[in-house]
């Protein structure tokens, strides 16, 4: 509680004296590490058409790292069903690159290629109600480039909704999600286009904790992050 308290106190400081000041006293520790983040939270799910495997039935099997095992049968996707669709969440908001490097990775168990091949087509959200087209993947292992999509480095993004786009009523039927990983993290943590005070109000509600806030992936909100979302400031 000190160290929050030393921080609090910190940020005014901060505020009041403009950045100048305050960045050169937080002068960056965090490194532009390659960091990354799976979905976490399931928010809807709309099973489409076919019959359901009962190996991959649980929604719940997309979130976290990949982990699907077991042969063609096992355990650890989600099956959409022919037309079906999932919308996740991702803990901290994230962003295009910048450039034409992958965004999103969405991992799907089937082959990329070739007639049993499950496509899908992928929307991303801000607020979980204005989706927008983020691409379309052939099956596999699919990497999504926001950028290409209008979708770049000030963006704000929380949510990734995936669409089974095969209408394979081969059981289990349509794509077969497994995970969902995003690369870049925002720290325009409200998703309003702006990284300001509100934002840093969220990144101090959240001291010390894992999720929103935790622009490093470290496991906690801390002065790296700190340093981070300051470094964005405007
Ligand atoms: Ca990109
Ligand atoms: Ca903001
Ligand atoms: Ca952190």
């Amino acid at each position: 509680m000190t160290t929050r308290s030393t921080m609090r106190y910190a940020t005014m400081s901060w505020l009041a004296s403009g950045p100048a000041t305050g960045l050169a006293l937080l002068t960056v520790t965090a490194a532009n590490a390659s960091v990354f983040q799976y979905a976490d939270a399931v928010v809807q799910v709309n099973y489409g058409g076919g019959q359901q495997h009962p190996n991959f039935s649980n929604p719940q099997s997309v979130l976290g790292m990949s982990d699907y095992a077991g042969g063609p049968f096992g355990i650890g996707a989600y099956s959409l069903g022919t037309g079906g669709s999932i919308e996740v969440r991702m803990a901290v908001p994230f962003r295009g690159s910048g450039d034409s490097q992958p965004d999103l990775v969405i991992s799907e168990i089937g082959p990329s290629a070739g007639g049993s091949a499950e496509g899908t087509s992928i929307q991303v959200s801000a607020d979980g109600t204005t989706w927008i087209s983020a691409g379309s993947l052939s099956g596999g292992v699919g990497l999504i480039d926001l950028d290409a999509h209008g979708i770049g480095e000030s963006s704000s993004m929380r949510f990734v909704r995936i669409v089974d786009a095969s209408f394979n009523p081969g059981v289990p039927a349509g794509a077969d999600v497994d995970s969902v990983k995003a690369v870049f993290f925002s720290p325009d943590l409200n998703s309003d286009g702006a990284v300001d005070a509100l934002d840093l109000a969220i990144l101090l509600g959240a001291w010390g904790q894992a999720g929103i806030g935790d622009l490093d992936d470290s496991g906690a909100v801390d002065a790296v992050d700190l340093s981070v979302l300051l470094g964005a400031w405007g």
